[in-house]
């Protein structure tokens, strides 16, 4: 299972071709990769560095609340969302701090900068925290995966709970083809979400008693992402699997433009020259609702890893 990401890591390294990017840190990249997992052999955390589960869980559960704020994140002590949240506070009329334009590159390579970036950043997290206004305006990153999948709002001024309806089609037509669930709104894209979706729509499929579910991710971020989309969708897989009564099935992730940022690539090395060990379990309190889960719902057993191996997120 973890074999294939590594296999990915490699194809990448050997077969992509040098491209820059949007955040103009420079990336190799080909364009579609596919990655199948099958989760009864074990839950597909990586094991050849050690990946915080905990950040997964409360992510996607972020998601399934429907929830578009970073306050919940920082409840539970996640970070991953801060940056895009940040931006838009620092490009906003109401921000009146040093100047952190292109904070993302700039805190990479000058220390002084770097400092004054963290304060921001701190004192921006202490008000999304404390102060129901600001994180009001500024702790919600737009029309995000929780808006989109809870409440897809239509022309008609009519919301659509696309994940509420996949878990009853599920149920009463396992055999359909059209078990799907899209991030990807279009209409919403230029407007005012932070970042377009990357993991843009899903489709589950029954057979056998199991349930299987496929990604289509139009941009991967191999080294930082790409291990916390494969657990967060293979989650979601058992998660859709208790409330529906089926056993799990595959996660299969199917990637548009998959690439390694270049500064990512001593990173990936040191990766590659670890040797795998036996995949853990995901345990689930059994006897509750998908929609009432909390962290603490969610444990991993038998997780041996290697140590984690820190890099820059690009944004
Ligand atoms: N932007 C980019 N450039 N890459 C991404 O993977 C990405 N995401 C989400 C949105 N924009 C993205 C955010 N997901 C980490 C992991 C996932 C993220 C964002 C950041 C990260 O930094 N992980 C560290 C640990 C962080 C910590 O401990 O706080 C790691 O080592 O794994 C893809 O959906």
């Amino acid at each position: 299972n973890e074999q294939q990401y590594l296999d990915l890591c490699r194809h990448v390294l050997a077969n992509g071709e040098k491209k820059s990017d949007r955040t103009n840190t420079g990336t190799y990249s080909v364009f579609g990769a596919q990655m199948r997992f099958d989760l009864a052999e074990g839950f597909p955390l990586l094991t050849t560095k050690k990946v915080n589960v905990r950040l997964i869980v409360s992510e996607l559960l972020w998601f399934i609340h429907g929830d578009t704020n970073i306050r919940y994140l920082l409840e539970h002590n996640n970070n991953i969302w801060n940056e895009w949240a940040f931006k838009r506070w620092v490009e906003s009329e109401n921000y009146t701090g040093p100047d952190m334009t292109d904070f993302g590159n700039r805190s990479l390579v000058d220390a002084t900068f770097n400092a004054e970036y963290k304060e921001q950043m701190a004192i921006f997290k202490q008000r999304i925290l404390e102060d129901d206004a600001f994180m009001t305006q500024y702790g919600d990153l737009g029309p995000v995966y929780g808006k989109q999948w809870r409440h897809w709002q239509t022309s008609r001024g009519e919301t659509i709970d696309q994940l509420k309806d996949v878990i009853e089609s599920l149920k009463t037509n396992p055999d359909s083809r059209r078990h799907i669930v899209t991030a990807w709104n279009p209409e919403d894209i230029p407007s005012n979400m932070a970042l377009p979706p990357c993991h843009a729509m899903f489709q589950f499929y029954v057979a056998n008693g199991k349930l299987s579910c496929q990604l289509y991710q139009r941009s991967a971020d191999i080294f930082l992402g790409v291990p916390f989309n494969i657990a967060s969708y293979s989650l979601l897989v058992h998660l859709i699997a208790n409330e529906v009564g089926l056993d799990v099935g595959e996660f299969i992730h199917t990637l548009g433009d998959a690439h390694i940022y270049q500064n990512h690539l001593t990173q990936v090395e040191e990766q590659l020259s670890r040797e795998m060990y036996p995949l853990p379990e995901i345990n689930i309190t059994e006897g509750k609702s998908l929609f009432e889960l909390t962290v603490d719902d969610i444990t991993l057993v038998g997780y041996d890893s290697h140590p984690p191996i820190k890099a820059p997120i690009a944004v």
